[in-house]
């Protein structure tokens, strides 16, 4: 089988973790499968590629662009996971990305027929966007919210750990009912609730290929995509002394991130925060929103004396704004814990 999908689905509905707990069950049943990340920026590797090598997953990535835009360089990519035994690759797209379902499924079927075995097109959603679009509060990204589900064949309702079964089944029911073309799954990532289901639906299923009209390129989306821009910081930092806690460090940049933005009036849907040292051990920190808990992912076992340091993340704000906020959190928080900080790449860029 040379399977292959793409998960879709709005910043930090838990795409990539969903591509790591997913790929290990399959290659531990029997059928051996990759993850592709789709993080952008140019020519480094980013948070999600990087955790998910650490975590022990088959991933790769793809930044230069959205996956939209490079079948070429996919197809190469995916040709290299099939020689290698694989059976399913798993892509996402960008987590405020529209328009896959045309550019990435149609593309490859038009550039390299009877190629790739297509599966459900998937689009993962969490329970409080869900929330949003049922109680109409989704405000100025309706639109990508929407959208993304639209283009589903398969929507995952993931997170269902944070919600009671009763809930969850309310939910998949609105799902099913205003997005009545796609099948719907219930999982936690977090848990691992629901991989098999998961795996037998993209392994039994098919891309449906239907073009639902999404107003690509029209006012709505260029409204919501206007909103939107993406940054990334690369650094190095060494550590005067030997009792420096790099989780505390992770979780104060992201609180001050979190209080600036705030401050800004501004959003950041998802921020990532990475640190690794030498030996291997590292640490992983998401803020999602200005208005919910830090999450620490992954932690340091032990202090460290050298860390390199990936930020990288999507604000609904301006470029600039993120910039400021992002690095000048970095550096002050870097100074407090005395650090000295080698900046290698930075870049921050809106989507419009
Ligand atoms: N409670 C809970 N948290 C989850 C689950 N899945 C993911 N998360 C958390 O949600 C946050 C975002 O998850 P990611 O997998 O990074 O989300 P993403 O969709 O890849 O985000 P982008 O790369 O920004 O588009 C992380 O802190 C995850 O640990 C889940 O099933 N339950
Ligand atoms: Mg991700």
């Amino acid at each position: 089988m040379k399977k292959f999908t793409v998960f879709s689905g709005f910043l930090g509905s838990g795409k990539t973790t969903t591509m790591m707990r997913l790929t290990k069950y399959c290659t531990a049943n029997g059928h051996k499968a990759a993850m592709i990340s789709n993080d952008l920026g140019h020519g480094v590797a980013l948070a999600d590629n990087r955790f998910a090598g650490f975590c022990g997953c088959d991933a790769s990535q793809i930044t230069d662009d959205c996956i939209c835009y490079v079948n070429e360089q996919l197809a190469e990519r995916l040709d290299s996971y099939y020689v290698d035994g694989c059976e399913l690759v798993v892509s996402d797209i960008p987590g405020f990305g529209v328009g896959a379902l045309e550019h990435v499924y149609h593309g490859l079927t038009e550039k390299f027929p009877g190629q790739y075995e297509l599966a459900p097109f998937t689009v993962l959603v969490e329970p409080k966007t869900v929330e949003m679009l049922r109680s109409g509060t989704s405000g100025d990204l309706k639109y990508l919210y929407d959208t993304q589900l639209v283009e589903a064949d398969l929507i995952v309702l993931n997170k269902c750990d944070l919600i009671g079964e009763e809930q969850a089944e309310k939910d998949a029911e609105w799902l099913a009912e205003n997005y009545p073309l796609a099948k719907v799954v219930r999982i936690s990532a977090a848990t691992g609730d629901g991989m098999e289901e998961l795996a037998n639906a993209l392994f039994e299923g098919k891309a449906s290929m239907r073009r639902p009209e999404i107003g690509y390129g029209g006012s709505d989306f260029a409204f919501a995509m206007g909103k939107m821009c993406e940054y990334y910081l690369q650094y190095h930092a060494v550590v005067c002394c030997n009792d420096f806690d790099g989780n505390a460090y992770l979780l104060d940049i992201a609180e001050k991130v979190k209080k600036d933005i705030r401050e800004a009036g501004c959003a950041i849907p998802h921020l990532k925060l990475l640190a690794w040292e030498p030996e291997g051990d590292f640490g992983r920190v998401d803020l999602i929103g200005t208005d919910r808990e830090t999450e620490v992912n992954h932690r340091f076992a032990r202090p460290c004396t050298e860390i390199a340091v990936i930020l990288n993340g999507s604000g609904e704000c301006p470029a600039g704004t993120l910039d400021e906020v992002v690095t000048g959190a970095a550096e002050e928080v870097s100074k407090k814990y005395d650090l000295e900080m080698t900046i290698h790449k930075k870049e921050a860029f809106g989507m419009m």
